[in-house]
């Protein structure tokens, strides 16, 4: 059997709840600058993250539900710009503090390092964005932390491909089987299993009602002592929050499930 090395985690909706007051947010904004009338509302917003990455979102969002826009000739290079500056009104939003992590999150991250785990992250969103909310959401230095950050547009199909899992599994060197990842979307949990990694589940708003068969387990948070998390789908534990013990057990019931079939 296996033992557990890393952990690699998805960010948004993962680490923090992102996309509704930051991503959704800093999208309208950058419409605005740009003299767009374009206006992203919570419930649409749920339906644009069918598609992961803001790129590719601006473009399903004009395929599908704003066919009448007058597009330009460069279509590529006006989306492109305009996501600029969308990246641009996000990081800000995210180094006033305005986002903070989700419950649990820094407690076991934390509690992995001190353990000697491994980290990484594997995520559609912009390398920059990444930056910003490890600095201003979780540690002055926290990037450090994170042995590979595997981002966006590093490599060419974004979730749910298993591409950027690959790419992380990779740069660590690490196998499917010595790691656990950390995910809160049908479209990232597809992107885990496709690359065999067990994967541990926290819904959030946009989440909630999405298909998590595969997962090891599904919660509402990670929790935290005096917060217990709420076991949604999965083995029910003792425990009330996620730590090292409950990771470790998770990890190796995975493993005595592959070696049983
Ligand atoms: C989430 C995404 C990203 C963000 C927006 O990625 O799909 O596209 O919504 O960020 P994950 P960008 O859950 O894998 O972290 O605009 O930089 O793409
Ligand atoms: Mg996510």
């Amino acid at each position: 059997m296996s033992e557990l090395k890393a952990l690699i985690f998805d960010v948004d909706g993962t680490l923090a709840d992102t996309e509704k007051d930051g991503h959704r947010v800093a999208f309208n904004l950058a419409f605005q600058q740009a003299d767009l009338d374009w206006d992203w509302s919570i419930e649409l917003y749920g339906k644009l993250l069918k598609v992961t990455g803001g790129k590719e979102r601006i473009r399903y969002y004009l395929d599908e539900f704003n066919q009448a826009f007058e597009r330009p000739d460069n279509l590529d290079q006006f989306i492109a710009k305009l996501h600029n500056s969308k990246t641009e009104i996000y990081t800000s939003l995210l180094a006033e503090g305005s986002i903070p992590l989700r419950d649990g999150v820094l407690r076991l991250i934390q509690e992995a390092r001190q353990a000697g785990l491994r980290l990484a992250i594997a995520t559609t969103t912009t390398p920059a964005n990444v930056s910003a909310l490890l600095e201003h959401a979780m540690d002055e230095n926290a990037e450090s932390w994170f042995e590979v950050i595997a981002a966006g547009d590093i490599v060419p199909a974004k979730k749910p491909a298993a591409d950027i899992y690959f790419y992380a599994l990779e740069k660590l060197a690490l196998n499917a089987d010595e790691c656990l990842a950390f995910e809160d979307s049908h479209n990232g949990i597809l992107a885990s299993m496709g690359a065999s990694l067990t994967t541990i589940v926290t819904v959030n708003e946009y989440t909630r009602d999405h298909d998590f068969n595969d997962a090891a387990i599904v919660l509402d948070h990670m929790g935290e002592p005096d917060k217990p998390f709420k076991v949604l789908k999965g083995p029910q534990t003792d425990t009330s929050y996620l730590d090292l013990d409950l990771l470790k057990q998770l990890h190796q019931q995975a493993q005595a499930l592959v070696e049983a079939v």
